[in-house]
């Protein structure tokens, strides 16, 4: 039988490319967002190749969220690995200035979306005794940055979430680990400054930055290990970058 993934966060960045190198690997997936056309485009050019599902819902409805995924065609329902990936950062404030809007998206997609979506993954996970879990933090969950607070603090979440899991399935014989990157060029930093393009741009002025191919390269070798091997937490850097608060630009 073939393996399949649940990828949230499929229609950009990170989630859509690892939704490609699954394909060309023969993964069938199960692909989640909330744009539509994106999402149709994804199932039309991968289709050709694995089988794929194509998941709607804002990973902040959480009756939708575990209605979708309980409703799941047979074809798909046996889950094998979860990319918990949606998430964005909304702001760049410091705590006195910050958006409560902003605040409540971080939280409420960051940490509360990736519960959501794996409350109602981990039940056929359990009974199969076998599955895996990647979740996406960030080196914003290792090293807090100036005016990085709440977003920080999200991906902060997912680290201790990430360390629960790995505790609470050990007995279940489920794999659990994190992927936490640097700085890695998406659509990250246009929702980060709500579409301010130029802005975006110039987070990533001056240096070679990570590809969000890159990241998918890296979840695929994760995820091709025996079964034996789980790669726990793992931090990844684009070289020019030594911390989050240290890049080495030029230009
Ligand atoms: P993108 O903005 O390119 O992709 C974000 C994805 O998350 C989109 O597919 C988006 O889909 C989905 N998403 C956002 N909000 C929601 C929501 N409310 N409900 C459902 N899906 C949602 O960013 P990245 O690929 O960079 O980000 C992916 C993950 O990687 C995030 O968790 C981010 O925090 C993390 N990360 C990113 C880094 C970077 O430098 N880029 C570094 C470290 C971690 P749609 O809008 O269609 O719903
Ligand atoms: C994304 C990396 O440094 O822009 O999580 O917060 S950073």
């Amino acid at each position: 039988m073939n393996t399949t993934a649940l990828i949230t966060g499929a229609t950009s960045g990170i989630g859509k490319a690892t939704a490609e190198l699954f394909a060309e690997n023969g993964i069938d997936l199960v692909l989640c967002g909330r744009r539509q056309e994106r999402l149709d485009n994804l199932r039309e050019a991968l289709g050709k190749n694995v089988k794929i599902h194509i998941l709607n819902f804002d990973v902040r409805d959480k009756n939708r969220v575990i209605q979708s995924i309980n409703n799941i065609p047979d074809t798909f329902s046996k889950i094998d690995i979860l990319i918990n990936n949606a998430g964005n950062a909304h702001g760049l404030d410091t705590i006195d200035q910050g958006s409560l809007d902003d605040w409540d998206a971080m939280l409420d997609i960051n940490v509360k979306g990736l519960l959501y979506v794996s409350k109602a993954v981990l039940p056929q996970m359990i009974a199969r005794r076998s599955g895996h879990i990647i979740n996406i933090g960030s080196t914003a969950g290792k090293e807090v940055y100036p005016k990085g607070n709440v977003y920080c603090a999200s991906k902060y979440a997912v680290d201790a979430i990430n360390q629960g899991m790995r505790l609470d399935l050990n007995a279940h014989g489920i794999r659990v680990g994190a992927i936490n990157p640097g700085l890695v060029e998406t659509e990250f930093s246009n929702v980060r400054f709500k579409g301010d393009t130029e802005r975006a741009k110039s987070v990533y002025k001056g240096f070679q930055a990570l590809k969000p191919e890159d990241i998918a390269d890296i979840i695929h070798f994760v995820v091709t290990r025996p079964y034996h091997v789980n790669i726990s937490d793992l931090v990844v850097m684009p070289t020019a970058q030594a911390s989050s608060t240290l890049v080495h630009k030029t230009g």
